[in-house]
Order: structure tokens, then sequence, then C-alpha cells
């Protein structure tokens, strides 16, 4: 076979050679994205019991008294008769405005957002061929190449917003997926069935994953952002994936669970405590435990303005990027609380973006409790306080400052303000921090 002319090779060697693109590395903040048909029930439980509400299919079919009490919810929601594909034309997408959407994620300071094409209920959000699947949002209700729009949309923010999909490679109801966590092992498989526009194919790698990766790259999907890994052909799909891009003149990326290493490493739900020299994102929602939208979280419980810029700033000071998930409703919105925490962020991170855009890492982490972090460019070491700083603020760590460095507050009314600057005897750097920003 051959996979494109070009410096790829299907080799676990050639595409571990490859790197995150140089715009991924700039962009440091992207919008996940979690919208399908388990968007419909829209449930995960809330506190210290929340699940994946995305994960509703394979909840509800663990049967009774198992985490979560999916099966419970679902019984005495629905009914006994009621099984996950009935849910389907209830996926409506009614008041789905692909270009509001895009709107928020540029208002919000966010420079990519990552699609969820196809989650491990199987239902694709894109068209497919017909010998691939009919499991998809055209094919069956509600009849829309809903990817397709959603990256129409966002031609208006191009270049600044990079335009990415997640894409889960098992299906776990999928009779033909004979992976890891298939079919086999889940008891109440028969309560799955029917599987809406289930199509029989020999190979489920073969004739299923390669076609749909190859189907969201014609699309012109800059990251494959894969999840789960298991049985995969990703040498062969990622050397034509990067050698056609290279031959447009751009850069695309993958990451770590296509099942291969990838170009970044993708904590869930978790971050780093220290940089990392490896390129990493760091993901979660602004639900407190759910990507998908869950209907029992209060909207006091979302991840404020503050804690998103406090992460923004801890994540990439590590050399992390950030991707922030959203859970759209089965219309099509995306509820007023996540809008209006991510524009309230968004300000700030635009005021503040010469910190932030472009940046690199420095060597140092301060330790925990020290609420400051560092990022900088050739031309400036940007100091960012995670909490309103004190009147005197001492740094121990080591910075990249000698007598005589100007130092001035970037942001808000003050910006471009000196802050009076000096070393104390052992070295730490001292500053004096205008009344008006402490
Ligand atoms: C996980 C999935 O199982 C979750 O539902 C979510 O999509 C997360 C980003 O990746 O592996």
């Amino acid at each position: 076979a051959t996979y494109g002319i070009g410096q790829y090779e299907a080799t676990y060697e050639s595409i571990y050679s490859h790197e995150s693109p140089m715009w991924y590395n700039d962009a440091k903040y992207g919008i996940f994205i979690h919208w399908g048909v388990y968007s419909v029930p829209g449930w995960g439980n809330v506190g210290g019991r929340e699940g994946y509400a995305e994960w509703y299919w394979w909840d509800m079919n663990q049967g009774p008294n198992t985490t979560g009490q999916f099966y419970e919810y679902n019984l005495a929601t629905y009914g006994p008769d009621h099984v996950y594909d009935d849910f389907i034309q209830n996926f409506t997408a009614s008041i789905f405005d692909p270009k509001a959407w895009v709107d928020l994620f540029a208002d919000a300071g966010a420079e990519y957002f990552v699609q969820v094409s196809k989650h491990h209920d199987g239902y694709a959000i894109f068209d497919l061929p017909e010998n691939v699947t009919e499991r998809t949002s055209v094919k069956q209700f509600p009849h829309r190449n809903l990817l397709q729009e959603l990256f129409d949309a966002s031609r208006e923010h191009q270049p600044q917003l990079h335009t990415a999909t997640y894409y889960s490679l098992p299906e776990w109801f999928n009779p033909a997926y004979a992976g890891p966590g298939g079919n086999a092992t889940n008891p109440y498989t028969n309560a799955t069935l029917p599987y809406a526009g289930f199509v029989p194919v020999e190979d489920y790698v073969q004739d299923i994953i390669l076609p749909q990766m190859q189907t969201l790259a014609d699309m012109g999907t800059e990251i494959m952002w894969c999840d789960i890994g298991g049985p995969n052909l990703t040498a062969e799909f990622a050397s034509s994936y990067f050698n056609n891009a290279a031959q447009k003149g751009k850069q695309v990326s993958m990451n770590n669970r296509c099942g291969l290493p990838g170009d970044f490493d993708t904590p869930e739900y978790a971050k780093y405590n220290a940089v990392q020299v490896r390129k990493w994102e760091s993901n979660l929602g602004l639900d407190p435990f759910s990507y998908g939208y869950n209907r029992a979280t209060p909207d006091s419980a979302y991840l404020t303005p503050q804690g998103i810029v406090t992460s923004l700033m801890d994540i990439i000071s590590k050399n992390g990027n950030f991707l922030l998930d959203v859970g759209p409703t089965a219309n099509g919105t995306i509820i007023a609380i996540e809008q209006q925490n991510l524009r309230a962020a968004g300000q700030w991170i635009k005021e503040h973006a010469e910190a932030i855009y472009g940046t690199r890492y420095w060597f140092v982490t301060p330790e925990e409790g020290d609420a400051v972090r560092f990022t900088q460019t050739s031309d400036a070491f940007y100091i960012t306080t995670l909490y309103p700083p004190n009147a005197t603020l001492v740094l121990d760590s080591p910075v990249p400052y000698v007598s005589g460095d100007q130092v001035t507050v970037v942001g808000g009314n003050m910006s471009g303000t000196v802050v009076p600057s000096m070393l104390l005897s052992n070295g730490s750097l001292q500053l004096t921090i205008p009344q008006a920003v402490q």
C-alpha cells in the first residue's frame, strides 16, 4: 500500500518522530465538545457518585446496583421497554446554531476546538459511506451532517480557531467490535439491541475504523484526538494523514490514544505538578465530573471563571495545553452557566494574551502553594499570580532577572505601570505591587 508521498512511513518509529505542531504549541487553550445521543438523557448522577453522562449507554446496561445507579435512573425515568437507541429520535439539534458556538469559543479566547465526532455508543455526527455504517446523524435522526456544519461555521474565525475531532476507536456495543470492552464482556448485551444503523463488516478495524478516520481527515480535522486505542491501523492512517497535510502546507496532530504514543499526552480530569518536557494537554469538563451534559449538576458546581484562568496558567506554565469541555443539550444549546463562565474567563485571557499565546514554559515550577506561574517568550518573562498578590511579593524560584530589568503590569487599567523590583541579598526577586492590582 502507499500512504502518500512524503516523509512519514507506516512504522512506529516514523510516526513517533512527528511532533505537536507550532500552532498547537502556541494556541494553549481549546474547547472540547461532547454532544451526541447521550445528551438526550443527559444525566450522570451528582456529587461523589457522579459518572460521565456520555457513558449512559454503558452504565444503564450494567444492571442494578452498579456505579452511579444509571440502571435505576433509566428505569424510573423512561420505563422498562425504553432502550438507548430510542433516544436517537430525540437528538433533535433543533436550535443548534454552529455560528453561535464558534463565536462563543472565540469569545472564550480558545484557539481550537475538539468536537466529539463519534463516542463509544458508535453514533457518528458526520456522514459516512453506506458500507461503513448507517449509525450516523445523517442516515438516522436528525438527518444532518452536524460536524460539517460546525466546521463550515468555524471558517469565519480562521486562521485563529483550529478545528479538530475526538474519535472513539471502539464501539463497545457494535457486534463487529471484538476488542477490549466489547459486547462479550457485557452481561446486559441483549438490552442494547437493536443497534440502529448497524452494517455488517468483515473486519472492524479495516472496514470501520480506517474509513471513518480517513473521512475525518478528508473533512480537514487538524487533530485526530482518538480515544481508547485497542486494535488499530494507526501507523497506516497517520503516515497518510501527516504526509497529505504536509503537502498542503498544513500541520496536523494526533494524541496518545490512537494506539501509538502520538504527539502529546492527555491526562483526564488531572494535571501534572511540574514541567513535562513532552507536550501534554489536560482535559476536563466545566462540569465537575462529566464531559456530556448532566442535568443533575447544579449551576454552582461548574468551574468558575477564576477556576478556568488559574487552571489555564498553571497548565501552560508546565508545557501543557488546556482542553476544557462543554456538554451541549440535545437541541444544541450550550447552557447559560457554561457560556457565562467561558466568556468571563475569556475577558481575562484576552487582556493577558501576551503572557499566554505563543509563550513557552520556564524550566521551574514554583512549589505548590507559591501562587505564581511563569511563561516566557524571546522578548519577555511573565509572572502570573494565581491570587491577588500582597503588597510585597518575594519570589524564591530562579527567574531570569538582572538588576535594572524593568517589570511592568500586564492587563487591566494599570497595564504598563512599573512594578518596583530588586534582588534581595539571597538572590530572591522582590516586587512591590501597586495597590490597585493587589
Ligand atoms: C474517555 C472517555 O471514556 C470519556 O467519556 C471522555 O470522552 C474522555 C475525554 O475520554 O476515555
